[in-house]
C-alpha cells in the first residue's frame, strides 16, 4: 500500500485507541451512565476494512461500535458526546455507547443483542439487490454470535439469495469474559460459512494490509457472497 495511505491508517488507529482509552478513564471515574464496551485491540481490522469499503456500503456491528464510527469518519467530539449522553451526540445522547448508528456514514446500527445486527445486514444487502445498486453490506460480529440461531438463518438465506454481503467475525477469543475454547465445539470457527457454500478466510485482523487485501473480502457486487472454496488462509 502507498506510504501516505498507511500513514493515514496509522493515524486512525491511534485516534481510535486514544479515544477509547479516554472513554475508559471517564467510565471508571463515573462520568458515563450505562454499559460501555471498547474495542481496544480490534482497531486494525476495522481500519483495514474501512479502507477497502466504499463510503456508501452498508455496515452493521455489535455493541462495540466506537471504532466502527471513528474509522468511518465520525468526529470524536460527536462520538464522545453520544457516549456521555449529551445532546450534541449523533442521537442526542439517547443511544449511548451500545447503539452507534449514523446512516450518513453507512452505519446502520450497533446492537446489544448478540447477533442481532447480522440479519439487519442481510436486509440491507437485499435492498441493495432489489434497487439494482452495487452496494455491499458488511456485518461485524463477535465469535460468540456464531452460535446464535439467527446467524445460521442469515448465512443460509444470504447464500440462497446470493446477497451482496460480507460476514466479518471479530474473534478476540473471548465471549466477553468467557474464553471461547470453553464454549465453542469446533476450533476453526471461520469454516462455518463453508457449510453454506460460501468462501471463508481466517486472517490476522491486526494487520491492516492483510485485512485490506482483496482476498480477505472478495465481495461479489451484485453476485452474492463469494463461493467456497478455494482458499483457507491469507
Ligand atoms: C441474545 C443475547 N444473549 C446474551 C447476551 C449477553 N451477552 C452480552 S455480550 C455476550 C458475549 C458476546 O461474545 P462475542 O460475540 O464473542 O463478543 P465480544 O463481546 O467478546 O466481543 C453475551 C453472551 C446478549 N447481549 N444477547
Amino acid at each position: 500500500m502507498p506510504t501516505e495511505q498507511l500513514k493515514a491508517m496509522f493515524h486512525t488507529l491511534v485516534l481510535i485507541r486514544r479515544t477509547e482509552e479516554s472513554l475508559l478513564e471517564m467510565a471508571v471515574s463515573g462520568k458515563i451512565g450505562g454499559a460501555m464496551h471498547t474495542a481496544i485491540g480490534h482497531e486494525g481490522q476495522r481500519v483495514g476494512m474501512a479502507a477497502a469499503l466504499r463510503p456508501d456500503d452498508y455496515i452493521t456491528h455489535t455493541y462495540r461500535g466506537h471504532h466502527h464510527a471513528l474509522a468511518r469518519g465520525m468526529k470524536t467530539t460527536v462520538a464522545i458526546a453520544e457516549v456521555l449522553g449529551r445532546a450534541t451526540g449523533f442521537a442526542g445522547g439517547k443511544g449511548g455507547s451500545m447503539h452507534f448508528i449514523e446512516p450518513s456514514l453507512g452505519l446502520y446500527g450497533g446492537n446489544g443483542i448478540v447477533g442481532g445486527q447480522v440479519p439487519h445486514a442481510a436486509g440491507l444487502a437485499l435492498a441493495s439487490y432489489l434497487r439494482g445498486e452495487d452496494r455491499v453490506a458488511i456485518t461485524f460480529f463477535g465469535e460468540g454470535a456464531i452460535f446464535q440461531g439467527v446467524m445460521h438463518e442469515t448465512l443460509n438465506i444470504a447464500s440462497k439469495w446470493k446477497l451482496p454481503i460480507i460476514f466479518y467475525c471479530e474473534n478476540n477469543r473471548y465471549s466477553e469474559m468467557t474464553p471461547t475454547y470453553r464454549t465453542a465445539s469446533p476450533p476453526e470457527l471461520y469454516l462455518f460459512a463453508r457449510a453454506y457454500g460460501m468462501a471463508s478466510v481466517q486472517i490476522d485482523g491486526n494487520d491492516v494490509e492483510v485485512v485490506y487485501h482483496p482476498r480477505s473480502r472478495r465481495p461479489r457486487r451484485g453476485r452474492g457472497p463469494a463461493k467456497a472454496p478455494p482458499s483457507s488462509k491469507v
